[in-house]
């Protein structure tokens, strides 16, 4: 069986190599050329463990190809970006675009799936009418459905593997033939319901993690006025059988739980009402982490005081700093005027001026380090060995990486988000 996967981002390539690796020819389409030739010399254009192998294990066995249009195949998956646009509305162009595509290509009997994450209803009131013109009896002669992926970055080939996957098929034959498929390779559950709703089980899934972090960012906020230590306050919360707080920090990014839970509050903008204040919540901690910033300079009585960034990534261990909080942290330390020099050691890309490539560079003659992304490497920290590095020996902890008592006997004045 032939699979034509449309879009080879952080899901679409990752999924490419799996089925090619597992019994399929695989076609890959991307409108980027320069990610077709890297892929088709073997290289890989994002940063994941095992991608590479997969990928030149399937060029090997000669199961994967990539080019900028797609070809006829029994199996279509459309794995576009669906981001929102300025104003929070969902931004469907990509999806509309990967559907009008594979048209010329579709032939009876095919199936159709969408795997990126949509507002409900996008399959029966974006997808379908694309597709009928292909005057196919949909439901009968083309099938479709939507299959979301819930994978997390880092861990793609283990938790596509591994999570349960939801498929919502248009009709019962669209489900189980989308079944069928990723039986080949997935290990947990296969839920079957409809397409809508799994369209929504995707979007509450990710706003179910947003409005908790919003939870645990209101708590820290609360904290830092009642003087109570967040952290330690929701660890124990979270020993009861029944409460799963998340945790706390200067924002959230990435891709997904920054941007689902838009997607129902433009549905229903008078009925998601909570949705939308966690989303504003989440969306003030950046310049909340620079009120602490300027406030604990003020404290200690530093002027024109630098400030050293630690952590551009939107989260641990990883090196994507698009949509990354710090950068919002960034912008405001800008509007603020405060200097400051900048440091990841997993994105080394000199993307701006403030960006320095090495931790000492980055702390020499500052006088508060920011700690915006808890990267094993910041934990590992030893506070002893950089002490004489800062003008002033101060540190703000957003994401509780760092111990507090090594940290003041290294000679650290130290603070905390929510602390
Ligand atoms: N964050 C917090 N506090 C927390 C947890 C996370 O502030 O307690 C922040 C992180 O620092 C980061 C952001 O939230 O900035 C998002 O990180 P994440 O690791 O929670 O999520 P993503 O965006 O990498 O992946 C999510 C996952 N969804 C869920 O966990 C419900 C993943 O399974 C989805 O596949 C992915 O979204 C997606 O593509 O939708």
């Amino acid at each position: 069986k032939k699979i034509c996967i449309i879009g080879l981002g952080y899901i679409g390539l990752p999924t490419s190599v799996m089925f090619a690796n597992n019994g399929f020819k695989v076609h890959g389409v991307d409108v980027n050329e320069s990610v077709i030739s890297s892929l088709s010399k073997g290289e890989v254009h994002i940063i994941e463990p095992g991608l590479k192998e997969l990928l030149n294990s399937a060029i090997d066995k000669n199961t994967f190809t990539a080019s900028t249009t797609p070809e006829e195949a029994d199996v279509f998956i459309i794995a576009v970006p669906s981001p929102i646009n300025e104003d929070k509305s969902a931004n469907l162009k990509y999806v509309e675009e990967a559907t009008k595509s594979i048209v010329p290509f579709l032939r009876k009997g095919n199936l159709v799936i969408l795997e990126s994450t949509v507002p409900p209803r996008t399959v029966e009131d974006v997808m379908l009418p694309v597709l009928e013109k292909t005057g196919f009896q949909i439901g009968d002669e083309l099938f479709v459905s939507h299959s979301p992926e819930r994978v997390i970055p880092g861990k793609v080939f283990t938790e596509l593997v591994e999570n349960d996957r939801i498929v919502g098929g248009i009709n019962s034959v669209s489900s189980e033939m989308t079944v069928e498929l990723y039986k080949t390779f997935v290990k947990g559950t296969i839920h079957v319901t409809d397409a809508t709703t799994a369209e929504l089980v995707k979007v509450i899934e990710n706003t179910y993690r947003d409005i908790n972090i919003a939870f645990a960012n209101e708590l820290a906020k609360i904290s830092d006025q009642i003087g109570v230590n967040v952290w330690e306050a929701i660890h124990f919360a979270n020993f009861h059988p029944r409460v799963n707080i998340h945790l706390p920090g200067p924002g959230v990014g990435g891709h997904c739980i920054a941007v689902d839970p838009w997607f129902l509050v433009e549905k229903q903008p008078e009925l998601a009402q909570i949705i939308h204040l966690a989303r504003n919540t989440n969306d003030s901690m950046p310049s909340y982490t620079v009120g602490r910033v300027k406030a604990v300079l003020k404290e200690n009585g530093v002027q024109n005081g630098k400030v050293a960034v630690l952590g551009l990534a939107f989260k641990a261990n990883i090196d994507d700093i698009r949509e990354s909080p710090s950068m919002e942290v960034i912008r405001h330390l800008r509007e603020e005027n405060i200097s400051f020099t900048a440091f990841d050691p997993h994105n080394n890309k000199m993307s701006f001026p403030e960006q320095v490539d090495s931790l000492e560079a980055a702390i020499s003659a500052t006088d508060l380090i920011l700690i915006l992304t808890d990267h094993q490497i910041f934990k590992d920290l030893d506070a002893k060995t950089i002490q004489h590095l800062p003008s002033t020996p101060m540190i703000l902890d957003t994401k509780n990486c760092i111990d507090r008592s090594s940290w003041e006997h290294g000679g650290f004045k130290v603070y905390k988000l929510g602390d």
